[in-house]
């Protein structure tokens, strides 16, 4: 674990501060770019892992994240029901410029903007989760009830049954 935060680290974490609870990002010396990867890092299971996935509206052209279970696929079609519009896949360029984050390190909180957010129900099984903190390599643990309150989500049933 690394004791100074880089910088897109850094902003996650404060803006969990921000919401006043001693939540803490920590950097790991292994990857945690996908949430098999974040499992083994943080020795919990990969359904622990809470996926911050960024899709695009098609007709607004906004972000929609969806923080996913983490053996979770999501539907599509789900997602678009719950918000009134079609989605489509976000690129690498979009994530960076809507969220201010890049692929494999997108928190769940912290954006450049507002984001819609919707959050798997199979999420609140857990007793502890654990989230992508803006870096490859960084993650912050926390109780399913935190991420309601910090990111102001609605639980929903998005995945894939696939
Ligand atoms: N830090 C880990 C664990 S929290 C993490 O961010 N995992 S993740 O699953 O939330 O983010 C990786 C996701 O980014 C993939 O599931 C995939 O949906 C998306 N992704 C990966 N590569 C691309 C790409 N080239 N274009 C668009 N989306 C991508």
């Amino acid at each position: 674990m690394k004791l100074l935060l880089s910088s897109s680290a850094q902003r996650v974490q404060a803006a969990l501060a921000g919401h006043g609870i001693g939540l803490q990002v920590v950097e790991m010396p292994a990857s945690t770019r996908s949430a098999t990867e974040a499992a083994a890092a943080v020795g919990c299971d990969v359904a622990q892992i809470a996926k911050s996935l960024i899709f695009r509206s098609k007709q607004s052209d906004r972000p929609v994240l969806v923080v996913v279970c983490g053996v979770n696929r999501v539907d599509e079609g789900k997602v678009a029901a719950l918000i009134g519009e079609a989605i489509g896949k976000a690129d690498a360029d979009f994530v960076r410029a809507r969220t201010g984050f890049a692929i494999g390190g997108v928190p769940p909180i912290g954006h450049t903007e507002a984001l819609t957010t919707l959050i798997d129900a199979d999420l609140l099984a857990f007793d502890a989760i654990w989230a992508a903190a803006g870096t490859p390599n960084a993650v912050f643990r926390l109780h399913p009830s935190e991420l309601l309150a910090i990111t102001g989500g609605q639980v929903a049933d998005v995945k894939s049954e696939e």
